[in-house]
């Protein structure tokens, strides 16, 4: 959408095809704009753009969101978080993120980064890499190595262990799907959206990883057909 006709600007990560959109924490940004029905032109940025191009007063990190709407006042907001209690206190006529329960969303905003987050690296990190144009690989590697204090070639022997993470963590929100449609309940909720974003990183960078370790983490079909309802807010 050309920038003129959105008032709506997001901030996104890309690799080297400069057109892919799989970065979880801005996912859940494009969730909460896609429910709320608001339009919005993306930049893509690479890593290394990112750095150069988000304002030094802020975090070299995306999302970031601005909006135009009010001239007077145009609103920078960064952090996925804030920027969906921005999208829900400026834009309370359209569908709800939090259902008037914004501590549960946030619980799972603590919990998902807590317990998939770090597993979910250790799976994909290499095939992260391979996507990266290749300036951001360099500083990718050298980030990523130095946090995690190993090669990402090495990650390859605890893939076991991370799946195994994975698989747990999955069970309890199992459970909570199990039960009703959705996570936050009968009707979708911005902790769906948390938990949607990561599955879309992980489809993304490893299609066979996702499939075997997300979707059939427990031996029915209540993720896959979760997955399947979420489908309608890509
Ligand atoms: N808590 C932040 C985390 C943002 C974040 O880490 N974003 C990643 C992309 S998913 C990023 O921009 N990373 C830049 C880097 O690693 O240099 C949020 O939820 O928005």
């Amino acid at each position: 959408m050309p920038a003129e006709t959105s008032n709506i600007t997001l901030y996104d990560l890309v690799g080297r095809d400069r057109e892919t959109f799989w970065s979880s924490n801005v996912w859940k940004t494009r969730f909460a704009l896609h429910l709320k029905d608001l339009e919005f032109e993306t930049v893509p940025l690479s890593f290394c753009e990112i750095h150069k191009e988000i304002p030094l007063v802020m975090r070299p990190t995306v999302p970031v969101l601005v909006d135009r709407t009010n001239p007077e006042k145009p609103a920078r907001i960064q952090d996925s978080w804030n920027i969906a209690e921005y999208l829900e206190k400026t834009y309370p006529d359209r569908p709800s993120l939090f259902h008037k329960n914004e501590t549960f969303h946030q619980f799972w905003d603590t919990w998902v980064p807590e317990k998939l987050n770090g597993a979910t690296l250790h799976l994909i990190a290499l095939d992260i890499w391979k996507k990266l144009d290749p300036e951001s690989q360099v500083y990718f590697r050298k980030s990523r190595e130095e946090r995690l204090g190993r090669t990402l070639e090495s990650l390859e022997e605890d893939k076991p262990r991370a799946r195994a993470k994975v698989k747990e963590a999955l069970t309890l929100f199992h459970q909570m799907i199990s039960e009703e449609n959705y996570l936050s309940g009968d009707y979708v909720g911005y902790s769906d959206f948390i938990m949607a974003a990561l599955f879309i990183w992980v489809e993304h960078m490893n299609p066979q990883e996702f499939e075997e370790t997300y979707l059939k983490a427990v031996d029915d079909d209540k993720i896959r057909q979760w997955w399947e309802r979420m489908q309608r807010w890509k």
